[in-house]
């Protein structure tokens, strides 16, 4: 951060300007997000110290245990965008239908819907590895004054107004985009304010890092394989160096500043993979094209896919340009 001493709150008002016919909505929304994301942060970082970690005992809609902290992070983030009646709707991975959110004052006179996954890789957290908070933010598409309904949220990603993510790692970042380009902010916890240290990312055209749970490889359609195999040939730069986290934010962030290419395919056992379109997928897609990445499911873009379910699953193939055209080519080819 040499010499960079510019804080996200004051590169979110000089950023205000370069919006057209801005009212400023977006800014504090972004704002309220920086805050939750402190809170969170706060709360993760003293999981280990308290006796909040663990299964809740409660299981969300899509059947899996959900963890303390999930259940937090997603009680502060609602609350955060709640109280300052920035939003007219949210959805979340932990909620199994959005919120209408309105006021007797404010009269369904927001434009803007969030989808979020408030802690993203929360099989990680009882193991000290990072996890992540998602978001996705969209202008509503039904008439002001009335209340939000589910076409709200059924947008296709390039619809995206923003997008970003905080990682709570070895040190916390908070990254989005607004669609000029990506900003990455990292948290001075001793003073709770994040500063601009990696201004304009771009993810490099090429990589060297492979990221999938290959684990699950007898379950892969035959072009994962071959792609596979393909990444461990010894032939010019490869082999490449395989790295699985298994929490998106942190393979995401890594590649992204490395290079590289993180895949989580259809298989045997999940038709459509594992991780959600609507608050995984497309939010990291913008990002990744806003840094001069790509993100495809295989064969089309993540952003034009039309979404039909608020929680639906989808391939992803998300990084380094060059390489995720190569994965493309060996899953048309099958
Ligand atoms: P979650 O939303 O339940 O945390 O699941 C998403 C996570 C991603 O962060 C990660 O990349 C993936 O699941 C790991 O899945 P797997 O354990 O099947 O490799
Ligand atoms: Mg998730």
């Amino acid at each position: 951060m040499s010499g960079n001493t510019k804080t996200l709150g004051e590169f979110i008002i000089e950023n205000q300007a370069s919006f057209k016919y801005s009212t400023g909505e977006l800014s504090k929304l972004i704002n309220a997000i920086r805050l939750a994301a402190k809170v969170v942060n706060h709360e993760v970082n003293k999981a280990g110290l308290v006796d909040i970690l663990g299964a809740s005992g409660e299981t969300n809609v899509q059947g899996e245990d959900q963890q303390k902290l999930d259940v937090m992070a997603n009680k502060k983030f609602i609350q955060t965008l709640t109280n300052r009646e920035i939003v007219c709707g949210i959805a979340s991975e932990e909620e199994d239908d959005f919120i209408s959110i309105n006021s007797l004052d404010n009269n369904h006179q927001n434009k803007y819907v969030v989808l979020f996954d408030p802690l993203d890789g929360s099989s990680n957290i009882d193991v000290n590895v990072s996890v992540g908070t998602i978001f996705s933010i969209y202008r509503r598409v039904t008439p002001i004054g009335t209340p939000v309904s589910i076409e709200d949220f059924l947008q296709p990603g390039r619809n995206q107004v923003a997008a970003g993510y905080i990682v709570y790692g070895t040190s916390t970042m908070l990254v989005y985009t607004t669609g000029h380009g990506v900003n990455g902010f990292t948290l001075n916890p001793a003073i709770g304010t994040f500063y601009l240290s990696h201004p304009d990312m771009r993810y490099p055209e090429d990589g060297k890092i492979y990221s999938m749970n290959e684990g699950n490889y007898v379950h892969f359609p035959e072009g994962v394989k071959r792609y596979i195999k393909y990444c461990q040939q010894e032939e010019g730069d490869r082999p490449y160096t395989s790295r699985y986290i298994g929490s998106l934010v942190s393979d995401f962030h890594r590649n992204m500043i490395k290079g590289g290419i993180y895949i989580y395919p259809k298989s045997n056992a999940a038709e459509n993979g594992k991780l959600r379109l609507l608050y995984e997928c497309n939010p990291m897609a913008f990002i990744a094209e806003q840094a001069g990445g790509k993100a495809s499911d295989g064969f089309t873009r993540i952003m034009d896919i039309a979404p039909t379910e608020l929680h639906q699953r989808v391939p992803f193939f998300c990084g380094s340009r060059n390489m995720v055209t190569k994965a493309e080519e060996f899953m048309q080819q099958s």
